[in-house]
Formats: structure tokens, sequence, C-alpha cells
């Protein structure tokens, strides 16, 4: 496929330790993630090879950072009586689903995985440091309308197309693919680059179908690499 890299970004969504399982990378250990996917570290390879081809060409890369205060609205822990996998009613948000503590500001599991070649960024956002707002999105916060900035970033370089990949690709991914066809971006996922969550059971590929069905193009980053 032949890609207009001037006006191109790729977005690599939340590739945390809080969301991977247990690795090694240059010696050192990192236990498995609060928030683990399977197979979650497996898109560092694939990521970073397209980044390093956004780079040459002079595309944008962008990595999203989950980036929660302590006592999130998100977590299980803060709500009495329940558990990780209930729903609550926020002031914003009807069903939000409440996950165990992850990507606490600062803390190792918010640090991006090792094996992410994060150098290659240009803009990093961080997002879902409301206290009271969950924000799965790369664009907007789960009220969808409050902005992460990145809309703006895109449209300040003339981006139009973006490319997704990361986690998690039934809550994040799929969110920022969602906003990025809502916004009229030309939008890709790289099913190979994406890892899911799967919680409720049967959520990858109902989300991975209805991203199709919206409009997403759904490629693997072998479709970019080769030419
Ligand atoms: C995510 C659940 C909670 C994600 C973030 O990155 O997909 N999922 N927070
Ligand atoms: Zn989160």
């Amino acid at each position: 496929m032949i890609i207009d890299y001037q006006s191109a970004a790729l977005i690599i969504v939340d590739v945390q330790n809080d969301f991977c399982p247990a690795y090694t990378s240059g010696g050192k250990s990192r236990p498995t993630g609060s928030l683990a996917v399977a197979g979650g570290g497996d898109v560092c390879v694939p990521l970073n090879a397209v980044a390093e081809q956004f780079v040459e060409r002079n595309g944008k890369v962008i990595a999203t950072q989950d980036w929660h205060p302590k006592r999130h609205a998100s977590f299980a822990s803060v709500h009495p009586g329940k558990k990780v996998g209930d729903f609550v009613e926020l002031d914003a948000v009807q069903s939000q689903i409440l996950w165990p503590d992850h990507c606490i500001q600062g803390s190792e599991g918010a640090r991006f995985h090792d094996d992410l070649n994060i150098d290659l960024a240009n803009l990093i956002i961080r997002k879902g440091s409301n206290p009271l707002l969950d924000s799965y999105s790369a664009f907007f916060e789960n009220d969808r309308q409050t902005t992460t900035g990145l809309d703006g970033y895109l449209k300040a370089f003339s981006i139009s197309t973006v490319f997704l990949g990361g986690l998690a690709t039934d809550y994040c991914v799929f969110y920022t693919a969602m906003d990025a066809l809502r916004l009229r971006y030309t939008t890709y996922v790289f099913t190979d680059a994406v890892r899911g969550v799967d919680y409720p059971k049967g959520s990858v590929e109902q989300v991975l179908s209805a991203m199709e069905v919206t409009g997403a193009g759904m490629i693997t980053t072998s479709d970019i690499l080769q030419n």
C-alpha cells in the first residue's frame, strides 16, 4: 500500500508494563502487570519496525500512556463492595467497568514496556488523569467531549490518516479507532500488533468487526513494511 507519510501518524496505544505479562529485557525482570493482556509484550517488535519506518519517512509517531492518579474512579478498590469486572455509574459515564489498580502515575506499571523503542515517538499523550473520569480513547476522555489534545496536534500537522496498534484491542485501541473514524481520519488497525483483554468474553472479536464495519482498514504491519 502507498502511504503519504507527511499526512500520516502511527499511534501506539498504552504499551505499558501493567498491561503486559512478566518479561525480561536487558537482564531486568518485570513482574506480570496488574491488568496483563495475553501476549501484550509481543506488540513491541512489530510496532518498533513500523515506527522506524515512520521516522525514516518523516511521518509522526505518537504513543499514549494510561496515567491514573492513585485513587482513580475506574479502580474497583475505590468502590466499597465492588470487585473487578463489576460496573458502576459515574457522573459523566454510565456503566464504567471496574479494573484492578493499574498505570498509577510514576509507577513501574505505568512505564512503557522496556522493549518498546519510545525514542522514536514525537509525542506522548497521557490520559486518564481525571480522578473521576476514565479515558480509553487517545482523542477524548470517556465523556466523549474532553479532549486529550491529540486531534489538535494532528490537525496542526495536516495529518489525515492514522495507523493504530497496541493495548488493549477491546478498550483503548477500540475507542481510539472509533473516535478517529468519527473525526474523519482515514483509520487503519494493525491486527498483528494489538492484543485484547477479551472481557467480557468475545469482546475482541466483537470490536474487530465493529471497527471494520465502521470503516477502519484491517491490515498487518507486513502490509506496510514491504514497501
Ligand atoms: C485500558 C482498561 C483500563 C487500555 C486502560 O489501555 O485498554 N484498559 N485502562
Ligand atoms: Zn486505565
